[in-house]
């Protein structure tokens, strides 16, 4: 395989670690747990993994080392995340250090791999040549959804054959939900297999209290915003295009905050302020336009605007469209697969509730037809393939012509439109990546030795230097709710939406009319992986902000 420059030097990289982590540890144990909400039904659902305690590692005396070895798998499911590789190469080494015997399997092509039995050993050559770089292709990454037993028990026939006593799920929250399913049947029916779950996911909605953020969301803004600076400099120098940008985030608007903090945008949309103050797409236009029309009487015919992805889902009254598309296909699609393209959508017009068809019916055909596309393995529409990004740009256009009828808007509106997604998920991860990562798996390691199960590998303090970050297990039952998934009720983890009330949408809020009418952009430029520590090593503003309650650097 040939490598560029930066991946030969990056290879030698040496993660920063928790100080804790470096010796020998004990597990210090906090007191029971609940879940955060529908606490009766997920402890009927989880009886053997419900409750369990956080655990925290703290450095002791003594030598570091354990009995004997242990076999490990790992699986790396879901859309890739910067960062993931490191995750793999901290396990390898946590279950070597403590045992030099200890081996690690990868399952192909993620959960599918476990059922397929399909896998390959770990070796320290195959590590070695995948540490700090981006991607999942060690072993590949799938979306299969583990949730029928025949599966938990043909994965657990090669868990068996390998001598493999845990599993550790490195994904999302519905990859981690996955993980829980599957210690609790392990657990349930005594199967000698522990399963411990890693947060990733770019999109940045697999955080709480104990989890601080999931790992690739850093590298995926950085190199988004890079893009996004590199846009708006062109753009201030041309001053002709209105460049409209949708950022990857399938529900939450974690990203396009995130790039907006580091950017400073004329136009950020916030998907969870939609929803919170009830707009119509009208209401969303309206207010783009009225920016524009600002701009316009400056003199200005040029600017930003980021879009997230999953905006289509927050209009409340696309969201109700959305959820009876979402029920009525799970139970229908055979039968909407058969249907002629040309005649999809009056078929679909004529099986919705009139309200419901009447919004489809208004719709644009092109978007129409992406709101049907094929859902994801979890039920979710895959709006990473809704183009909204046109769409307001078109309704953008539409509502200038109008403004500038009525006399109210003298300028010349010009759009380009992009989509920044997966242009980010397998960039070389960060430092903070990097470090974190490599920390995430080092540590699920740690609670595999301790025979631990149904936890999230949790390493907290990740605004502070490396040294004083915190490691330790947080039980995945307490981030748990019931959820309506394919029309039915399902314990899943619950998502962290931005929240209107903390620090970064409140910066964000204070800052927008500013960046609005000025034209105040940030250039960042490409992540820096070697120099001063404040150019290399700075966590994303949103981590500070919630963390810090200010931005450092
Ligand atoms: P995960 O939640 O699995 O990490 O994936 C997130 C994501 O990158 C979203 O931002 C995006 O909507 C989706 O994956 C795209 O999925 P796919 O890779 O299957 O096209």
């Amino acid at each position: 395989m040939t490598k560029s420059a930066l991946q030969i030097v990056r290879a030698h990289y040496v993660p920063k670690m928790p100080a804790g982590l470096e010796g020998n540890v004990r597990i210090e144990e906090g007191a029971a747990t609940q879940s955060v909400a529908d606490t009766k039904e997920i402890a009927k659902l989880f009886p053997n993994t419900y409750g369990t305690p956080i655990l925290k590692f703290v450095p002791t005396d003594g030598k570091k080392s354990a009995d004997k070895p242990v076999n490990v798998g790992v699986i790396l499911s879901g859309g890739q995340a910067p960062g993931g590789h490191n995750v793999i190469a901290g396990i390898f080494d946590g279950i070597k250090s403590l045992h030099p015997d200890s081996k690690l399997y990868g399952f192909l092509m993620g959960p599918g791999g476990l059922v397929n039995h399909e896998y390959k050993e770990l070796t320290h050559k195959i590590i070695d040549e995948y540490r700090n770089t981006g991607g999942f292709d060690i072993i590949g990454s799938g979306r299969t959804k583990l949730e029928e037993t025949a599966q938990y028990d043909k994965g657990l026939q090669i868990l068996k054959q390998l001598q493999i006593s845990a599993l550790v799920v490195i994904g999302g929250d519905d990859s981690n939900t996955n993980a829980c399913v599957l210690a609790e049947y392990y657990k349930a029916n005594n199967a000698g297999v522990q399963v411990i779950g890693c947060p990733k996911t770019i999109d940045g909605d697999l955080k709480n209290e104990q989890i601080e953020t999931s790992f690739g969301f850093d590298t995926a803004c950085k190199v988004y915003s890079e893009l996004i600076g590199n846009i708006q400099r062109d753009c201030n120098s041309a001053r002709k295009y209105w460049h409209f940008i949708k950022v990857m985030g399938r529900s939450a608007s974690h990203i396009g905050l995130e790039c907006a903090l580091q950017t400073h945008p004329n136009i950020c949309i916030v998907s969870e302020e939609v929803e919170a103050k009830k707009q119509s797409l009208d209401n969303i236009i309206d207010y783009i336009a009225d920016v524009i029309a600002k701009r316009a009487e400056q003199g200005n015919n040029f600017g930003t605007v980021i879009i997230p992805e999953g905006l289509i889902e927050f209009i409340p009254a696309m969201k109700a469209l959305i959820a009876e598309l979402n029920d009525f296909l799970a139970h229908n699609q055979a039968e909407y697969d058969m249907i002629r393209k040309s005649e999809k959508r009056s078929y679909i017009i004529s099986k919705l509730s009139p309200e419901n068809a009447e919004i489809y019916a208004s719709l644009p055909e092109s978007i129409a037809l992406q709101l049907t596309l094929d859902r994801d393995p979890h039920g979710n529409v895959q709006v990473s393939l809704i183009e909204t990004e046109k769409l307001l740009a078109e309704m953008v256009k539409t509502r200038l012509g109008e403004l500038a009828k009525e006399g109210k808007y003298k300028g010349k509106f010009a759009t380009i439109t992009h989509f920044f997604g997966y242009e980010g998920r397998c960039a070389a991860p960060s430092n903070y990546d990097a470090d974190y990562c490599y920390s995430l798996g080092y540590t699920a390691s740690l609670l595999v030795v301790a025979g631990k199960t149904g936890y999230m590998s949790s390493v907290r303090n990740t605004t502070a230097p490396a040294k004083e970050w915190i490691a330790g297990g947080i039980p995945i039952t307490m981030m748990m709710n019931m959820e309506r998934r394919h029309g039915e009720m399902k314990p899943v983890i619950q998502k962290a939406l931005v929240r209107l009330d903390a620090a970064p949408f409140k910066y964000f809020e204070s800052q927008r009319n500013k960046w609005a009418l000025e034209t105040d952009y940030v250039y960042p430029g490409p992540i820096q992986y070697f120099g001063p520590t404040e150019v290399c090593d700075q966590p994303s503003k949103t981590l500070q902000l919630e963390q810090l309650g200010k931005i450092v650097g």
